[in-house]
């Protein structure tokens, strides 16, 4: 199956193979790869080359390395389709998935610069800021951080870790969230991204931002997050 004559790389050839067992139902989410000599002597090459394959993979979330055990052929991603303005608890009960947060900060501050230029307002106005790790059936997705204008929201419960700030929002404070606008940039995880994402620094993360609006235009939320690159992406539909 490899062929040595060929313009592609041997490890690009076996890195394509490998994802066709998996693309094919061959190798299942949870299975263990063959060990890098098994691999090195089936097809005759080096275990070097084996190894590029595979690391190729795992950074792109294919394949997890754990330390000890081996290589297992990893959960597919997660993916999201981008249509409308919807709530991570919303995300992920569509797609079947426990959502989870875990608090890493929770303050009143005044809105720093930045924050208070996205929600239109000055750098005298109180906003909560909010630091969460976004779990899916208790993996971490997610490091988020949300900036909510006080003087739109009024006062936030204390217990956010363990509700959707969205259906708060709507359902107890009836505010009517209209639209949103985002953006998303690639990144590298930084050490607070890093850790709280259970990931190396480094990791290639997806950078989201997003400035959400009440149906009349007042700027309400302001949200910086760091999706894993390796366990999500995000799907659009283009009618041409
Ligand atoms: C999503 C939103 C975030 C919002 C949160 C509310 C992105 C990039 N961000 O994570 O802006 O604050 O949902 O979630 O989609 P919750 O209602 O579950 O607290």
């Amino acid at each position: 199956m490899i062929d040595k004559n060929s313009p592609l790389p041997i490890y690009y050839q076996i890195q394509e193979m490998i994802r066709k067992k998996i693309d094919t139902g061959q190798w299942q989410p949870g299975d263990m790869l063959p060990s890098e000599r098994i691999f090195s002597e089936d097809f005759d090459v080096s275990r070097m080359t084996v190894r590029q394959a595979v690391t190729e993979l795992a950074k792109e979330g294919v394949l997890q390395r754990e330390k000890g055990k081996g290589t297992f052929v990893a959960e597919p991603k997660i993916e999201q389709p981008l249509q409308g303005l919807t709530s991570f608890t919303e995300d992920m009960k569509a797609r079947g998935l426990k959502p989870g947060s875990a608090l890493v900060q929770y303050q009143l501050r005044k809105a720093p610069k930045k924050v208070a230029e996205a929600l239109q307002t000055s750098t005298d106005t109180q906003v909560y800021e909010i630091k969460r790790v976004r779990m899916a059936d208790d993996v971490p997705m997610a490091y988020e951080t949300t900036f909510i204008n006080k003087e739109i929201a009024g006062d936030l419960p204390e217990d956010v870790e363990n509700r959707s700030i969205y259906s708060f929002l709507e359902q107890e404070k009836n505010l009517k969230i209209g639209g949103g606008e985002q953006t998303f940039e690639a990144s590298l995880a930084n050490t607070e991204e890093a850790e709280n994402l259970a990931i190396e620094e480094g990791a290639p993360v997806l950078l989201i931002q997003r400035a959400t609006y009440l149906e009349d235009g007042t700027p309400l939320e302001y949200v910086k997050s760091a999706y894993r690159g390796d366990r999500y992406k995000f799907t659009i539909n283009m009618p041409r």
